[in-house]
Formats: structure tokens, sequence, C-alpha cells
């Protein structure tokens, strides 16, 4: 996955207060460690950005569901300012600075962070002088930063898939997920899903060296070339297109087939909209998750998984009206 960003809300009409917002939401996450907050500047930005008109007052927004007394103050002084104080604050803090750059390195969390700044450790110099400080994914994270803060123009994950898929053997279903599939232009990684339908959950000896395989396969016709992590279903790491191009933060995931259209839905995301069909589904008596769909009985304890043959059966099932991927981006 990529770094955690709400929806900027990108030319739309309240698109100012969702930057402020998201900035918020991430100092939130990276500097005060206080995930409630985070969540709810989130929300906040994710209403903003599909709201059709320009809010004009903080009373106005207060009416939008999860915009509360202190957003709206925030959006007030914002209207009557153009600034918000707490984030020139925020801007002129040096600490604070060194730990929104450091949690820009993939591997490098918040508390990674915070760790790095008390030990003096604040830019990506410090860093390369430290390196002992940090572990296989973070030196990855280190040596590619400035690739990897680069986005991925959509055609060429494009032709990263046709490469990928050159090289399955044909019975593996493969679906490219995250923004791509939400139809963005560009997108901050590459989120790849696989399975094969004699893997199943009630026969997961028949996953063997299949994602293994599959990485092996791809590291040798040169297109990964790094690896951060490799398990039985996880890979983690970084592919490269061609000579000219730059690398890439690559994921593949291998799922159970019949557990796939779960896992294909989770990690399309985006996350907002997750939270949201999670929420709906657990008001229609089901708990759902990047593995399967199970009604909840009355005594609150799941029951089996539903069949899933589609991702549209997921909406089916828990009453919630389809959404293209491309409707899906908050
Ligand atoms: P991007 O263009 O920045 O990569 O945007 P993205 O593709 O929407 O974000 P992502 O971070 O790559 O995550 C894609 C999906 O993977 C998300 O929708 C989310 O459901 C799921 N996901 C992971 N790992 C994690 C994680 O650690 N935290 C969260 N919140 N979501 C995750 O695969
Ligand atoms: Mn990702
Ligand atoms: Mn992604």
């Amino acid at each position: 996955m990529g770094k955690r960003k709400a929806p900027s809300g990108e030319n739309t009409p309240n698109s100012d207060f969702c930057e402020f917002l998201t900035e918020l939401a991430e100092y939130e996450k990276n500097v005060s460690r206080n995930i409630h907050k985070y969540n709810a500047y989130r929300k906040a930005a994710s209403v903003l950005s599909s709201h059709p008109t320009r809010i004009t007052s903080g009373q106005e927004a207060k009416k939008l569901n999860g915009i509360g007394e202190k957003i709206a103050k925030k959006i007030d002084e914002f209207l009557q300012t153009g600034k918000l104080q707490k984030l020139d604050n925020i801007h002129n803090d040096s600490k604070t600075t060194a730990i929104n750059l450091l949690t820009q390195v993939t591997g490098i969390g918040p508390a990674k962070a915070q760790t790095l700044v008390s030990e003096g450790i604040t830019s990506l110099e410090d860093l390369e002088k430290h390196k002992d400080k940090l572990n296989h994914h973070q030196l990855i994270g280190l040596k590619y930063y400035h690739d990897f803060q680069q986005k991925i123009p959509r055609n060429e994950i494009k032709q990263i898939e046709n490469l990928i898929r050159g090289h399955l053997e044909p019975q593996i279903h493969l679906t490219i997920c995250g923004s791509y599939r939400r139809g963005k232009q560009q997108s901050g990684d590459i989120d790849a899903l696989i399975t094969h339908p004699n893997y199943t959950s009630s026969q997961p000896k028949k996953k063997q060296n299949l994602l293994k395989n599959v990485v092996t396969a791809l590291q040798n016709c040169g297109l990964i070339t790094e690896i951060i992590s490799l398990g039985d279903t996880k890979f983690m790491g970084a592919c490269k297109l061609d000579k000219n191009s730059i690398t890439r933060r690559l994921d593949i995931r291998l799922t159970p087939f019949d557990q796939y259209f779960c896992a294909v839905l989770y990690f399309t995301g985006s996350d907002m909209f997750n939270k949201q069909m999670r929420a709906h589904a657990l008001d229609a008596g089901f708990t759902l998750n990047e593995y399967t769909l199970r009604p909840v009985g009355s005594t609150g304890v799941p029951g089996e998984p539903l069949e899933i043959h589609s991702e549209r059966d997921i909406f089916d099932c828990i009453g919630f009206p389809y959404k293209e991927p491309q409707d899906r981006n908050q």
C-alpha cells in the first residue's frame, strides 16, 4: 500500500478545505499519533470532497455528516483569514516537519520516525549516515526515496500489468486493484492480486509455491528488482518496467479462489469507501473483511462465509447499491 492520504477532492468546489483537513489528518497520524482525530479529519475531507456546491460557512458545513463544531470553526477561520494558525504552527515546528519527512520513507512509520527524530536524525542525509538504524524495508525506502515519491502514470501500470500477465500460467487470475482499478490517471504504487482455482480456503496446501514461482519468473524477466518481503501469500517489493523507467513499489497478494472477490473489493478501496461499505454491512447484519462476508447472528457471532461469485454479489447480499470501481473514490 502507499502512504495513507484522504481524498483531496481535486477540482471540486471545496478542494481547499479538503487539502487543509488532509494535512491536519496526516499531522494527527504521524505526529500526535491520534488515530481518532486522524479518522475524524479524513471523514470530514471525504464528505466535503463529494459535496457538489461551495460551502460558505462553518455553520453550513456542520449540517454535513462528520463535521462537528471544531472543524466548522476551522472552516470559518480559513474563510475569514485564508489560512489556519494551527497549520502555520505545524509548518514552523522543526520536529514536526522532520517527522513528516521521515514518514515519507516507505517502511518508516510514525513511531519509528519519532524515535529517529529524538535521536537527532531529521533529514535524508542523516538517514544515509545512520543506515545501521534501518531495517531492510526502510533501507529500500531510503534507496528509492525519490523514485517512490513519483506517481506512476496509468499507462505504465497497464504495461506492467501486461508484462506480469504474460508470465503467469493461464489458470492464474490477475487483477490490479488500488487507485488504478478506480480509474485514476496516476497511482502511488501497484496493488496486484492473484488467485488460482485449485487454491481455496478449504485446500490451503494447494497454494504450494505459487506466489514464489511468480516472483521468481518476474525477477528472471527483469521486472522485479527488489524484494522487501516475500511470504506464501504476500510479496512486497519494487519493479522497473525498462531501463528508461524508474523504480516502482509493487505488492502482489495471493488469495484463495473462494475469497478472491472480497479481496478484490478490499484492495480496490478506497479505504474510506471500504469503511462506508463495512459500516453498511454491519447495519444489514453482516461482517465484511478482505477475506469473507459473513452473517452476524443475534448473539453477535459471525456465521459461515457466504458464497461469493462476483464483486456485485457482495453489494447485493448487503443491499448496498452497486458502485463501479471509478465511483469508489471516497
Ligand atoms: P495510491 O495510488 O496512493 O496507491 O492509492 P490506493 O491504491 O487507493 O492506496 P493503497 O494504500 O495502495 O491501498 C489500496 C487498498 O489496499 C486500500 O483501499 C486499502 O483497503 C488496502 N490496504 C492495504 N494495506 C493497507 C494498510 O496497511 N492500511 C490501509 N488503510 N489500507 C490498506 O493493502
Ligand atoms: Mn498499496
Ligand atoms: Mn495503491
